[in-house]
């Protein structure tokens, strides 16, 4: 198959071919029709042709359940959606959490999400998410990456047994260590349950990702833990810090010692914008702070940053459709991240940047990677987030999931 006129990541036009799965060839459609002579071919017509989706932070074992809890999360605090889900989460079984998850799932394959990493929630002696989440996984594999994260979400150490079951879930098969320090009681506990949590990932060799800092307290720093255990550990690349809000908060001074403390760790960095500027501000009357981290300033320090749709319809927000253009909107304003060429280079923060977190090899347009691309309804970058534009074509291995008619409108006017 050969596609020509891609607008590679609104960047570059070029025309390229996918043979068994894989590119084979990028170039001038000329040359290419001359090397594979009985090819189909597919004008993408200048759209913008780009890596795949990459959700680096859901938690699929949640969504749709807003209105499972007795009570609905009035305060619009995390804590007060930690306690609701807490109240409500012994009563779900695997079957219901699945049925809720793959609408999600199709959801985001119709946004062209193609990588996917879940944090499960592991404080449950029964492990029923999880269970869900791991069979969930195999099922869907030829349309999606799922990597799982052994979340505890009432704590390593807070929830009696959290660090046991952490280490049962990776070893049933969870791919990534998760945590979350500032829910921990007091400062000592967030730390020991960051280094349990590298301890665990040292002993069964897994990635790391961390709640991290999810608050608007600006004495909230288990970011700088996780950023001395990677360094300490070489684990470099291999863990993330989700959220950091309480980065937005740091005073300056703090905030510059640890962006060269980062580098050095090379932690990679998961924003989820519509989430923290609904979940903080909370405790604000006005000025509000916006729950954002210093997404600016990570970037122009080389870090790593990504983002992340986080809920769908659960007792922490009540919207999210999978949509990562959206995030990307979001994320573009709360960050001040708006001159031209900085959106003209922006797509990268929903996918190289998500992939990257999520340490996927053969991602990206390079002959013999798989060929796992999206084709955008746009033909510019500045376009496509000015239109939150749609997901028209989603191919995975060669193959063909998901195409979109782009909706027609039918006017009455003759100017
Ligand atoms: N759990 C958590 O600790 N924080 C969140 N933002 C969500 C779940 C969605
Ligand atoms: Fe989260």
């Amino acid at each position: 198959m050969i596609y020509k006129n891609a607008n590679l990541n609104g960047k570059e036009m070029k025309s390229f071919a996918v043979e068994n799965g894989r590119f084979a060839a990028f170039g001038e459609f000329s040359a290419l029709e001359k090397q594979y002579p009985q090819a189909k071919i597919e004008d993408l017509k200048g759209r913008i042709t780009a890596c795949p989706f990459a959700d680096a932070h859901i938690h699929l074992d949640y969504v749709y359940t807003a209105s499972l809890p007795a009570k609905a999360t009035a305060s619009g605090t995390l804590f007060e959606a930690i306690d609701n889900w807490s109240e409500a989460k012994d009563r779900l079984t695997t079957e219901e959490i699945k049925k809720r998850a793959y609408i999600a799932v199709k959801q985001q394959i119709a946004c062209g999400v193609q990588y996917v990493r879940t944090h499960v929630d592991v404080t449950d002696p029964k492990l029923t998410a999880l269970k869900a989440m791991l069979e969930l996984k195999e099922e869907v594999r030829d349309y999606m990456t799922l990597q799982i994260v052994a979340f505890p979400q009432e704590g390593f150490f807070a929830y009696k047994g959290g660090a046991e079951l952490v280490e049962e879930a990776l070893k049933m098969g969870a791919d990534v260590v998760g945590g979350i320090p500032h829910f921990e009681f007091t400062r000592e506990d967030g730390v020991a349950s960051v280094k349990k949590g590298f301890e665990l990932a040292m002993k069964y060799d897994k990635l790391l990702d961390f709640h991290c800092d999810e608050t608007d307290d600006d004495q909230s720093r288990f970011v700088e833990s996780i950023a001395a255990l990677t360094y300490f550990n070489g684990m470099q690349g291999r863990s993330a810090a989700s959220h950091t809000c309480a980065m937005g908060s740091y005073n300056n001074a703090y905030a510059f010692k640890m962006m060269s403390k980062f580098k050095k760790a090379g932690l990679n960095f998961i924003v989820c914008p519509t989430e923290n500027c609904y979940l903080q501000g909370r405790y604000d009357s006005y000025p509000k702070r916006r729950g954002i981290s210093r997404v600016d300033e990570l970037t122009k320090n080389g870090l790593n940053v990504s983002f992340a749709q986080d809920s769908i319809s659960d007792p922490w927000y009540p919207l999210g459709n999978g949509n990562l253009m959206h995030q990307l909107d979001f994320g573009l304003h709360l960050s001040h991240m708006m001159s031209i060429p900085e959106i003209e280079d922006s797509l990268k923060f929903v996918t190289d940047n998500g992939a990257r977190t999520m340490c996927i090899k053969d991602y990206g347009f390079k002959c013999g990677n798989s060929a796992n691309f999206v084709v955008l309804d746009a033909d510019n970058t500045v376009d496509a987030v000015r239109n939150t534009s749609e997901t028209v074509l989603s191919v995975r291995e060669g193959r063909e999931i998901m195409r979109k008619e782009p909706a027609k409108v039918l006017t009455s006017y003759s100017f």
